[in-house]
């Protein structure tokens, strides 16, 4: 199954967390199809935070979505993820934004990820790897843009 995965990190070397996090993620049951530019990012909902740098990574999968959520959750683990702030500073995020047109909602996960419409800094790199993709909610990727500046690394 086809899967999109936001990547963040806004705290210490956020190339580094950005690259293991990918490498981490390559195993016999995740395969990497796409990844998108590095974005610098205005910190969205808390303000007051050092600058993200985010990506969009696509990917094929045989894991159901809360399998993946999980394999995405040990990898923030590894990699020294704390949870002190909700939506805080953090190493590395690893959020499951999309699982093929799935539309689903439970305690530990919902699909899409319920803010992915707001926010430009999920929305621009998914734009830049799937420019015709159009999301569960019938909308276009490219009628919609979300809030916050961002921009591409390179
Ligand atoms: N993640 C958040 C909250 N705010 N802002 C930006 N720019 N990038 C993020 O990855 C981000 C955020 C919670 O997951
Ligand atoms: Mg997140
Ligand atoms: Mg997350």
């Amino acid at each position: 199954m086809r899967a999109y995965l936001g990547l963040g990190s806004n705290l210490g070397d956020r190339a580094y967390y950005l690259e293991e996090a990918i490498s981490a993620l390559m195993s016999p049951t995740i395969k990497i199809v796409n990844t998108s530019r590095i974005y610098e990012t205005e910190p969205w909902g808390v303000m007051d935070q050092p600058l993200y740098w985010n990506q969009v990574i696509e990917v094929e999968t045989t894991l159901e979505p809360v399998d993946l959520l999980h394999a995405c959750q040990e990898i923030e683990l590894r990699l020294g993820r704390e949870r002190k702030l909700h939506w805080g500073p953090r190493t590395i995020d690893i959020d499951l934004l999309l699982y093929d047109n799935r539309v689903s909602e439970s305690e530990e996960l919902t699909l899409p990820h319920p803010y992915l419409e707001d926010r430009a800094f999920v929305l621009a790199p998914l734009r830049e790897i799937s420019p015709k993709l159009v999301l569960p909610s019938g909308r276009s990727i490219t009628d919609v843009s979300g809030e916050g500046k961002v921009h591409p690394l390179i």
